[in-house]
């Protein structure tokens, strides 16, 4: 019998492309998907190499006279290097300028010309509105590697795939779950991942390769995927159909692993339900990390669930050091909670508030996302929200509807939008407000901004 010999292992390029948008901020933004996939790949026996565009320490790009330089604030978060861009006809009447956030397009071309060829490059992306952004990543990659296969994956390849197809310039765009991608590298390359188990299930992933960026000014975590929850507006349970959760062990070596060996005191979650049946999952971690790691901070920039916060959680969490507390009330009305995904009701607000504040948080840390300008949703219902937050003491933050494909929510949005929301994903940017109406206008918006500043003013 003949024996079939193995192909060599493919060497994969990574690529974190380019954000295009008015504003962009390195609000522990990191491509914590991408940087999975090359943990799994490292480990399944392929070569990696990976490119971050939206790197903020880029030596070439921060001394170029063409941009606007970034910049490093609290928390190892910090402001992208940007370049501004001519604005795409659909926002043409926005009165602010758009840019192009991260790496100068020369230090993209110089890094590509530096590694050898690869087999596969993949490109990764998150919000639908920033595909301009890959457009450009993926016209520069072309004039460097033209034959080499581009794939295309991430958030926006999930929730816009047709429009991915058409208009971004990738070899493909692939939208199968992570159990299947080895099976597909075995057809594009012909080799046999050995790590193949790990991809099946979400308590057998590695952490992120963070170690690939530049340089680990935090870390960010997952340590549970999708959400039991099933609100209208949202995207979670289309991106990640199961809740599951990673084990104790687990969560604690990764959080220890970052701050022994990289020396990483910032920490963001990505979860979409941090807190959620968290007792034999985070909790037990969170309490090893108070005895074992002090001087550890954490974030919470997605927000945690109002109603997981009894006073022995607060506790906990003040003890490990969470630091930035995003809580989600989105709304106010009892008959919009209901409607809403009917995950919290405003006296449960007002005493999670209570316990915060009784564990020692201050009110600088308790941020609370309000949403604003979903369909049948008032200015007023608003401005009542940004009032009981300010009662509490806690900080209220806007968070403008951006409207997703495929939620129960979209076909609302796309009936009451004077704007082609399923034909241009510009339109889903929060900033543009595409569901701005008669009776919920642009001006409106401005004003329960500025409301929502003035709170923030009077509580800090
Ligand atoms: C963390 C997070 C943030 C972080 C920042 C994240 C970042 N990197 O920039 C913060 C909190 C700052 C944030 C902010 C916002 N966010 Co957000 N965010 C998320 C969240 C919860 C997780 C994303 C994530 O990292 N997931 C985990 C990784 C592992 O998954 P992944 O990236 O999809 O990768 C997997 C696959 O896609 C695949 N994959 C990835 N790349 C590739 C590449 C290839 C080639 C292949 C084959 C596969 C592949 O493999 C990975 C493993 O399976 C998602 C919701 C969600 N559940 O995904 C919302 C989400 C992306 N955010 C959303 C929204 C609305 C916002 C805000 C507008 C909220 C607001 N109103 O203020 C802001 C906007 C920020 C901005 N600057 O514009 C929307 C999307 C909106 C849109 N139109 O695209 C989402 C979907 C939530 C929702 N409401 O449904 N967000
Ligand atoms: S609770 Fe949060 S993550 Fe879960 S479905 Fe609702 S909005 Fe999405």
């Amino acid at each position: 019998m003949a024996l079939m010999s193995m192909p060599n292992a493919p060497f994969i390029l990574l690529v974190n492309p380019w954000i295009t948008d008015f504003a962009a901020y390195d609000y522990w933004a990191k491509p914590l998907g991408l940087l999975l996939l090359g943990s799994l790949l490292r480990a399944g026996g392929c070569g990696v190499f990976f490119i971050d565009c939206v790197d903020r320490h880029d030596a070439f790009t921060n001394q170029h006279p063409e941009v606007i330089p970034g910049l490093a604030r609290k928390y190892g978060t910090g402001k992208y290097p940007k370049m501004l861009l001519p604005k795409p006809e659909a926002y043409a009447k926005i009165p602010r300028r758009y840019y192009r956030h991260g790496i100068h397009p020369e230090s993209l071309r110089r890094k590509l010309k530096a590694i050898e060829k690869p087999d596969l490059i993949w490109v990764t992306s998150m919000m639908t509105y920033w595909y301009p952004g890959i457009q450009q990543t993926i016209a520069v990659i072309r004039e460097v590697f033209p034959d080499i296969p581009i794939w295309l994956g991430g958030i926006y390849a999930q929730l816009c795939p047709q429009h991915a197809r058409g208009t971004t310039g990738a070899t493909e765009v692939v939208t199968l779950p992570l159990s299947e991608l080895p099976d597909k590298i075995a057809a594009a390359t012909g080799f046999s991942l050995s790590n193949r188990d790990e991809w099946t299930r979400f308590e057998l992933l590695p952490s992120p390769a963070l170690e690939l960026l530049s340089k680990v000014t935090y870390a960010t975590v997952l340590t549970g995927w999708g959400c039991m929850f099933k609100c209208p507006y949202c995207a979670s349970g289309i991106l990640q159909p199961t809740w599951q959760r990673r084990g104790a062990e687990a969560i604690f070596e990764e959080i220890c692993r970052w701050h022994r060996e990289y020396g990483v005191v910032d920490f963001a979650f990505y979860d979409d339900a941090l807190l959620i049946e968290a007792e034999s999952s985070l909790e037990p971690a969170l309490r090893r990390i108070s005895e074992e790691l002090p001087g550890l901070r954490f974030h919470t920039p997605n927000a945690v669930h109002i109603r997981a916060l009894t006073p022995d959680c607060c506790r906990l969490l003040h003890a490990c050091g969470f630091t930035t507390m995003r809580l989600g009330l989105d709304t106010t009305q009892p008959n919009k909670q209901r409607d809403w995904g009917d995950k919290v009701k405003t006296e449960m607000f007002v005493s999670a508030v209570e316990h915060l504040f009784g564990a020692g948080f201050s009110s600088d840390q308790i941020g609370v996302y309000l949403l604003c300008g979903l369909p049948g949703q008032s200015p007023k219902e608003v401005a009542e929200a940004i009032q009981v937050v300010k009662e509490t003491g806690a900080l209220p933050y806007i968070a403008e509807y951006s409207p997703i494909p495929g939620t129960k929510m979209w076909q609302s949005a796309v009936a009451l939008s004077q704007f082609d929301l399923a034909g241009e994903p510009l339109y889903h940017n929060n900033t543009f407000f595409a569901c701005r109406r008669p009776d919920f206008s642009y001006e409106d918006l401005l004003q329960l901004k500025d409301l929502a500043r003035q709170a923030r003013r009077h509580n800090q």
